[in-house]
């Protein structure tokens, strides 16, 4: 205990003495009042991370000795990409459901995980990859060469001559360009349905006993293991494209089946779709990724024009609200499937900045990609969005990893969490500073949206209101200073609640320099 009000003190010292901007009365404390889901979770590839033993392949242990350093960035959920025995690389393809990878490390690194991380508080969810395995699964590997195998009924098969395999399949949205949905076992006369790719055979959800199959698996990590909950992959394929009712009924049928295991089992499924598509997964899924409004913050950001991002974010939820009043919104910038932002701002620190500043203000449980807080680049093949992360310069970074050679985050264009962490304009202590701003306060953990139009194409401008709370956030995107009049919406929010690069408000006139945020209460 003692040692955690150590830290405790000096975050909050910390915290002051870096940016100085958080003006609240003298005597108020820094307390944190975000719950998880509705804190930040922080995404990680494992594999990328931090590495323990010195092999360059990232790992459980390597990645124990960092809960401080998430802990500090003030993060309150883990959401770990695959674990699971796999032969690829970014282990999407699993040959073993209830194992770790020996790379990762064992499952007691697991747990002493999971238990380090429930100490700080800090909650852990895994991929749990189910629409489809490996095809060397040993599941597959008998089904393919025998028609009569237990498993057989575990994927989904169909004679040569059935015309539907002839026909070029399309592709349902933007997790997937295949367009070739059955694949050939040499020396047979069926073929196997793989949305993916023929490396990942569907699993047949028709069958009874595959479906019991799952569930035993899920309910292995809940209890067995501890971890708090799942992300789940390709939500929308488990079903075919036309089946989307049985789709949305499966994920209510999966959820009661795990919340058996665990009451307040936490479940965020990936439906990369628009919001109209998404909508109907809440009913089983309490949390979905929005991905529309992270390639909106990234155009607002690119374009310097604050446009309808905040109006449309509010219909979004308005209309998500309608189907499940508790559903949580899943918010982030990009994932390890897109390219990085600060690649997709073209590596202008100030924009990466803006994107964070409205992620971290706007209403949404954030999600984090590992190395988006120290300004990681990558691009696209997906092997360069998810080199490795940078701790210490290279000669005495002992927790670098090598499992790739990193193309975009090298050591002349990205700087090293440690050295960041000491300069106070660093994009990191950006990233500390706003998610200790979202942490501390109902209203923007919270609260509800109310856009404000301040006439300005330039300026971000919305209140956060939760109970007597309320918060009138602006962000000028552009790169020019600014002065504005406060609306009469805006009326009666005078104090400076927040503010970086000496924005000022003096009665109704601010003035906000370039990628400037100021936060005023009443
Ligand atoms: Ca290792
Ligand atoms: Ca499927």
């Amino acid at each position: 205990m003692k040692r955690l009000n150590l830290i405790y003190l000096l975050t909050v010292f910390a915290f002051i003495f870096n940016c100085g901007c958080f003006l609240q009365e003298a005597n108020a404390q820094y307390k944190n009042v975000s719950k998880w889901p509705r804190g930040v979770t922080y995404e990680i590839f494992v594999q990328a991370f931090a590495d323990s033993n010195n092999d360059g392949i990232g790992d459980i242990k390597g990645m124990t000795s960092k809960l401080d350093y998430l802990k500090n960035l003030g993060v309150e959920g883990i959401w770990l990409m695959p674990i699971n025995p796999s032969p690829s690389y970014h282990k999407y393809d699993v040959t073993d459901y209830y194992g770790i990878h020996p790379d990762y490390g064992t499952m007691d690194d697991f747990k002493n995980f999971i238990k380090e991380a429930h100490k700080r508080n800090i909650k852990v969810i895994m991929d749990f990859v189910i629409n489809h395995s490996s095809n060397q699964h040993p599941w597959f590997k008998d089904a393919a060469k025998n028609p009569n195998s237990p498993y057989r009924d575990y994927y989904v098969w169909t004679h040569k001559d059935d015309p539907q395999t002839k026909k070029e399949g399309k592709p349902t949205g933007a997790d997937s360009d295949n367009t070739q949905h059955w694949h050939k076992v040499a020396g047979s006369d069926y073929l196997y349905y793989g949305y993916f790719y023929d490396g990942m055979p569907d699993l047949n959800y028709d069958s009874p006993k595959l479906r019991e199959e799952m569930f035993k698996a899920g309910r292995f990590w809940l209890t067995e293991v501890g971890v708090d909950g799942f992300r789940l992959d390709a939500a929308r394929h488990i079903f075919p494209d036309e089946r989307p009712k049985d789709n949305h009924q499966w994920w209510i049928y999966f959820r009661n089946e795990m919340m058996k295991a665990k009451k307040d089992v936490y479940l965020v499924g990936e439906v990369w779709a628009p919001a109209d598509i998404v909508a109907p997964y809440m009913k089983g899924l309490p949390a979905l990724f929005n991905f529309d409004m992270g390639f909106a913050i990234t155009k607002a950001v690119n374009e310097e024009k604050a446009g309808d991002l905040v109006a449309n974010h509010k219909k979004i939820q308005d209309f998500y609200q309608t189907v499940n009043p508790d559903y949580v919104d899943a918010i982030f910038l990009t994932n390890h499937d897109q390219n990085r932002i600060m690649s997709a701002v073209n590596n202008d620190v100030n924009k990466a900045k803006m994107a964070a500043a409205l992620l971290l203000t706007l209403p949404g449980s954030p999600y984090l990609y590992y190395g988006e807080e120290i300004g990681m680049l990558g691009k696209k093949p997906d092997e360069y969005i998810r080199e490795p992360f940078l701790w210490e310069v290279k000669a005495s970074d002992k927790s670098r990893t090598t499992w790739v050679k990193p193309k975009y985050t090298t050591e002349e264009t990205v700087k090293p969490e440690a050295v960041q962490m000491k300069d106070k304009n660093s994009i990191y202590n950006h990233y500390k500073t706003f998610l200790s701003l979202r942490n501390t306060s109902k209203a923007l953990t919270y609260g509800s949206l109310q856009p404000i139009n301040l006439n300005n194409e330039k300026v971000s401008a919305f209140t956060r209101t939760q109970d007597s709370e309320s918060l009138l956030v602006m962000h000028n995107l552009s790169h020019t200073s600014l002065t504005l009049n406060l609306p009469e919406q805006a009326k009666g929010y005078q104090k400076v609640y927040f503010k970086n690069k000496d924005a000022k408000v003096k009665n109704q006139e601010v003035v906000m320099p370039a990628y400037s945020t100021l936060i005023l209460k009443k």
